[in-house]
């Protein structure tokens, strides 16, 4: 017999913190799928990525916000006032940081931003895997001196410590609210958006330091072939300078070719078809500080 009395919690979720501290990985532990891209090098994710989780009793709907930091360009401008804006719109932050690293300027930037929120703020010590318990305590308390959080919890993203008791307590905060997705759905931004992810990602992975966040990808065209299990992707990778476009494409296409074989891998497991994908590589001068390339590659505010 089904028991109708229970009722049914829904929220949206902020995850915030500085870059490479775990926020990415998280969501894609709780998603069950890879949706938003991870890699060890800031500025990773650029515009929000919603994740939903669908238990029984509860939808939480998660949002991956860009490493907060102060703007040097207007694209950081933009990132600091998604950032913001979200805060006061979702019922839970999650505030994240590393536990093997220092208080420092980009958390108090945050914390001083919370300041101005009505929402509850979540500590989340992510990487507890990584240190021994008594710093970790050290670190919660210079955490917890400086900002009022309403739940402390640490936990490891990567192996999954901890976040199965951090699902419980952020539904506790959750209002009573509706189904807002399907069951089955994981995210609501369209393939296209993640698929331009994967490939950004591969680009930053592959250039290390010599791409730096000047990167950006755009789909030409996703293209389902009839009554065969193939779709084709053409993406154009857009970069700042001829030496960067030179850097991508490699010696004779090498590294362009890497680029396009881990991209279609990642790109045929969330499409579930094989894919063939065609890359391109564009050089359009000093695009992060022209507004309408901005709004061109979706940075639309
Ligand atoms: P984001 O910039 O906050 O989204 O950080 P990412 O999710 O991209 O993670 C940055 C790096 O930290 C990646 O190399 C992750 O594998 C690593 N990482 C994330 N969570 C953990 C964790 O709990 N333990 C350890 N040891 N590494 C982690
Ligand atoms: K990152
Ligand atoms: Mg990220």
């Amino acid at each position: 017999m089904q028991e109708n009395n229970k009722v049914f919690k829904s929220g949206f979720i902020s995850i915030i913190g500085r870059p490479n501290v775990g926020k990415s990985t998280f969501l894609n532990r709780v998603v069950g799928q890879k949706i938003a891209i991870m890699s060890d090098k800031p500025q990773t994710t650029r515009n929000k990525v919603q994740g939903v989780v669908t238990t029984d009793d509860a939808q939480m709907i998660y949002i991956d916000t860009p490493g907060i930091h102060k703007p040097k360009h207007r694209l950081g401008d933009f990132m600091v006032k998604v950032a913001r804006n979200t805060l006061s719109e979702v019922d839970v932050i999650m505030f994240m940081v590393n536990a093997e690293q220092k208080i420092g300027p980009g958390d108090r930037f945050i914390m001083e931003m919370l300041k101005n929120t009505e929402t509850p703020v979540f500590l989340i010590i992510n990487k507890i895997d990584l240190v021994h318990p008594d710093d970790l305590l050290e670190t919660i308390v210079s955490y917890t001196s400086e900002y009022e959080f309403v739940e402390i919890v640490p936990i490891s993203a990567l192996n999954g410590n901890n976040t199965d008791k951090l699902l419980e307590t952020l539904k506790a905060y959750l209002p009573e609210g509706p189904k807002y997705y399907p069951d089955e759905q994981i995210t609501d931004h369209p393939e296209r958006f993640i698929i331009s992810e994967f490939i950004r990602e591969k680009v930053l992975h592959l250039t290390r330091e010599e791409i730096p966040h000047s990167v950006a990808v755009v789909i030409e065209q996703i293209e389902r072939e009839k009554d065969r299990d193939i779709v084709n992707v053409m993406a154009t990778i857009v970069v700042d300078r001829d030496s960067q476009k030179g850097i991508v494409i490699g010696k004779k296409g090498a590294l362009l070719k890497e680029i396009g074989t881990k991209a279609r891998k990642d790109i045929e497991m969330l499409l579930g078809s094989r894919v063939f994908l065609e890359l391109w590589v564009k050089v359009q001068k000093d695009w992060r500080n022209r507004p309408t390339r901005l709004k061109e590659f979706g940075f639309n505010d």
